[in-house]
């Protein structure tokens, strides 16, 4: 059957309709039903299989030849559109298999997933209660919650959903200056003094990019060291801050990390909450990625001192496996979102509506249309309970420190730092060729070159997905992400066993 080549694009059926032959309700049923079998059989469970390949490597010229990606004139059929999604699958890397630990997401949560159907079926837009008033009161009981779970007052703050970490980082530097500088909102950076803000050098690179973004200057973004275990050294921040200081800079601003990207580390927060009150600065606390170990009892000590944040970015698409994508910037600043960035458009958010308006939250977004990310979180947190999360994150801790243990003994391993915090582990793999050669001259040249052969293996195989990076002096390594609670110890050997396999033997 030929696709609806109309521009109206219906699924409803309306008998007076003099666009009757135009919308054909039982076309688009039998082709959206269709495509949602071809959705669950093929993407959602097919590809999680174990058996099946975490990534079908293909070239740009191969995946262009496949799969026709150029707009056309003339529509295509039913019958191609799904052969189309099949071949976008295909070639798309299956994050929901259980060996795709390349990144700090992955996995397919079922209620997840629904979830996010269920937004998408719906399609909102949240600014407006008018517009999206389950959506507005759902964020709200939600937000409210995870600042209660931070452990602010009951009562106090106030958050948004974002879209990504990064802008909830640049949320936070907003956030920060208009609280100490109000004169900011309409004078620009003209009306303030040169500000500094401090994050680790380990942090994510997101606080310098949006630093500069916001015109603050990506120079005045000032990296703390790091201690031997990745976190910000305490010391180091108090002489940055005090150097700033003498050089006429005026700090406003300290971005504390709880889980950093790479190694996993969370900063010493009761310590550096000490030197912002000593000082006068806010403290955001970006726990993007360790965020959710706050629910559970026994690894929320990882964020002690999290309470005394000014803000916080959390992103429940992250250890929570909530779908891409779903973060959030909590704050505990009542009024400071939307006095700092409401721009009160007459069009959207008129103040004689005939209900009552402080519903109307988009104006403290800087976005105007927004998706509804809260819906496919707020779905899992009904489907799980909050005990449901607690589980699935001590699962979590419980793979890692068993890999961590299981190749700490292991020949060819060698752990970056011993004691990882998080679930995000770090190692360097040596081949043959290399073991007890640790003191030849060219041992980490030739150590560097083995990662990328190991994952073009991988990759070519597509039997694991892992990534690697040097950092600072550390030639490349391993980081391995666990945030998937369907894996067990046995799948913890797999990596080890594939590691080996795909790596013992290579010459460098
Ligand atoms: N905030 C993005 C993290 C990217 C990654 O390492 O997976």
């Amino acid at each position: 059957m030929p696709a609806d080549s109309t521009l109206i694009v219906a699924v409803e059926e309306k008998e007076e309709s003099p666009f009757q032959s135009l919308v054909e309700r039982s076309k688009h049923e039998d082709f959206i039903r269709r495509a949602v079998d071809l959705l669950v059989e093929r993407v959602v469970f097919g590809r999680s299989s174990r058996n099946a390949k975490v990534v079908e490597w293909a070239t740009p010229s191969e995946i262009k030849t496949a799969i026709d990606l150029k707009p056309r004139d003339n529509p295509v059929s039913h019958d191609e559109l799904l052969a189309i999604i099949a071949d976008v699958a295909r070639y798309s890397v299956n994050t929901g298999h259980p060996y795709f630990v390349n990144q700090l997401f992955s996995s397919v949560d079922p209620y997840g997933l629904i979830g996010q159907w269920l937004t998408d079926a719906l399609n909102p837009s949240v600014y407006t209660y008018e517009v999206a008033p389950v959506f507005t009161l759902m964020e709200e009981e939600v937000l409210r919650e995870m600042r209660s779970i931070v452990g602010w007052p009951e009562g106090e703050g106030d958050g948004i959903f974002s879209p990504g970490g990064s802008i909830a980082n640049g949320y936070a530097i907003s956030c920060a200056r208009y609280y100490f500088y109000p004169e900011v909102k309409n004078k620009g950076v003209y009306a303030v003094p040169k500000l500094v803000l401090f994050t680790s050098e380990l942090a994510h690179y997101s606080t310098k990019k949006l630093t500069t973004f916001m015109g603050i200057g990506g120079d005045n973004c000032i990296l703390v060291k790091t201690t031997e275990n990745g976190k910000m050294d305490v010391e180091d921040l108090e002489t940055k801050i005090n150097e700033a200081i003498e050089d006429g800079a005026t700090p406003f601003l300290v971005t504390a990390t709880s889980g950093t990207t790479v190694y996993g580390a969370f900063d010493p927060l009761v310590e550096i909450s000490a030197l912002c009150k000593k000082y006068n600065l806010w403290l955001h606390v970006d726990a993007a990625w360790g965020g959710g170990a706050l629910m559970s009892r026994k690894h929320r000590h990882l964020l002690a001192g999290i309470e005394m944040a000014d803000s916080v970015t959390w992103n429940p698409h992250k250890l929570l496996a909530a779908p891409q994508q779903c973060s959030t910037f909590l704050i505990r600043h009542k009024n400071i979102l939307k006095d700092g960035h409401s721009s009160e458009a007459k069009y959207l958010f008129q103040k004689d509506k005939f209900y009552d308006t402080s519903y109307d939250t988009g104006d403290k977004h800087i976005q105007c249309g927004r998706r509804a990310d809260v819906l496919k979180f707020w779905f899992m947190w009904k489907a799980k309970g909050s005990e449901g999360f607690e589980k699935h994150i001590d699962r979590l801790f419980d793979n890692a420190q068993f890999f961590v243990d299981h190749i700490r003994q292991r020949e060819g391993f060698r752990l970056v730092i011993d004691n990882p915090e998080c679930t995000n582990i770090m190692f360097w793999y040596v081949p043959t060729c290399l073991r007890g050669r640790e003191n030849d001259p060219d041992y980490k040249e030739r150590l560097h070159k083995v990662a990328p052969k190991i994952k073009e293996r991988m990759i070519k195989e597509g039997s694991m997905m892992v990534t690697y990076q040097p950092q600072g002096n550390l030639i490349n390594f391993f980081r391995i992400v666990f945030q998937n609670s369907a894996l067990d110890h046995k799948d913890m050997i797999y990596f080890a066993n594939e590691f080996e396999r795909l790596g013992k033997d290579i010459v460098v």
